[in-house]
């Protein structure tokens, strides 16, 4: 029988532990990359020979359908309590160090004899590079978001407010089958559009104003990511500059995009390409950032990243001009790496859409 992906990725965890080594996995997105399970309490811990997956009472049946690669144990109350039974006599513990919490912590020290040492990302690591399975998912993610957005854009116009347009999107992706949005949307009109997360508000769009739309959708667990700058009626020639320029600096950034290149080489290309045109100091944030299970995971696509991009890792590629008082542009699209460059997974236009 084909082994099953979830358990592919267990052994792969496995297979970097040593005798006398533990990992607990306590996150629940890596929990549920390993395991295939989908319920809000669940815990993988592995040894070099063994794999376990805790949940209590409520999950049980849940967890034997959906992974059935590992040995199931209902916890105690108190979950550290089977963890450290299950642990005994082993020396080291790894965990998440950036998903367990101090008490959390302090309980599980309090009951293990083994030494509790950082897992640093090893899961995460393992995440960076998509399956087929995952692009595809993705890809589904995106297009939705893509015909989501194509419709909202017959409703943006002067006298809507930025929640309404939020709702109505939230809605028209549930319509089309995600199962929620990937983040409270970004609907920034006007001045906000000088916010670089300026969520949806009861502000009201008026003529002659950006609307810049970040939004995303969740499908089968795995999140999209697009933004779009609009205009609504005429907009003033400081504006259309600034479109013009993030979106030249996106395309750049796009065509740069090469296995073998750092996070920070691409991040590179935009900035140079907005700084060059006079707007480098309204750039402050990361070029992009790794999409999957986390709508926002590694790689880091920004200056201070040096992972290497390889095959099949999928980025968004999101530039923007910020200006105070006046407003903001930011153009985004989610991309896989591949051998020939990125390939596109957000396919909406870029070219500037003039609502009236
Ligand atoms: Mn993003």
């Amino acid at each position: 029988m084909k082994k099953q992906t979830t358990q592919l990725r267990v052994e792969k965890l496995m297979e970097g532990l040593e005798d006398g080594e533990f990992f607990l996995v306590t996150d629940l997105r890596n929990v549920r990359y390993l395991s295939g399970y989908t319920g809000t309490s669940g815990y993988v811990l592995c040894s070099k020979s063994k794999a376990y997956f805790l949940t209590d009472f409520r999950y049980v049946e849940q967890a034997k359908k959906q992974c059935p690669h590992l040995e199931l144990v209902v916890h105690k109350p108190i979950v550290w309590d089977s963890v450290a039974e299950i642990v005994e006599p082993a020396e080291t513990l790894f965990v998440e160090e950036a998903n367990l919490t101090l008490a959390n912590y302090n309980t599980l020290k309090s009951k293990i004899k083994a030494e509790i040492k950082e897992g640093k990302g090893k899961v995460e690591k393992l995440r960076l590079i998509k399956s087929p399975e995952e692009i595809e998912l993705i890809s589904e993610a995106a297009r939705i978001t893509d015909e989501a957005f194509m419709e909202i854009c017959g409703m943006i116009k002067p006298g809507v407010t930025e929640e309404e347009i939020s709702r109505e999107l939230e809605f028209s992706m549930k319509k089309k089958g995600a199962s929620h949005a990937s983040f409270d949307f970004i609907v920034a009109s006007g001045v906000r559009g000088a916010l670089p997360h300026g969520v949806a508000t009861d502000k009201v769009i008026e003529e002659g104003e950006f609307v810049t739309l970040d939004i995303g959708a969740v499908y089968k667990g795995y999140h999209s990511d697009m933004t779009r700058t609009v205009a609504v009626g005429n907009i003033s020639d400081e504006l259309k500059n600034i479109y013009d320029i993030v979106s030249k600096a996106q395309m750049a950034a796009l065509e740069a995009v090469a296995i073998g290149k750092t996070g920070a080489e691409i991040d590179q290309v935009a900035r140079k390409n907005i700084a060059d045109n006079g707007y480098g100091d309204y750039f402050g944030h990361g070029l992009g950032h790794g999409v999957g299970l986390d709508i926002h995971e590694g790689p880091r696509v920004s200056s201070a990243s040096d992972t290497i991009l390889e095959e099949n890792m999928i980025i968004t590629i999101e530039p923007g001009i910020y200006l105070p008082d006046v407003g903001g542009v930011r153009i985004e699209d989610l991309v896989v790496v591949e051998k020939t460059g990125a390939r596109r997974l957000s396919l909406s236009t870029k070219d500037l859409i003039v609502l009236n």
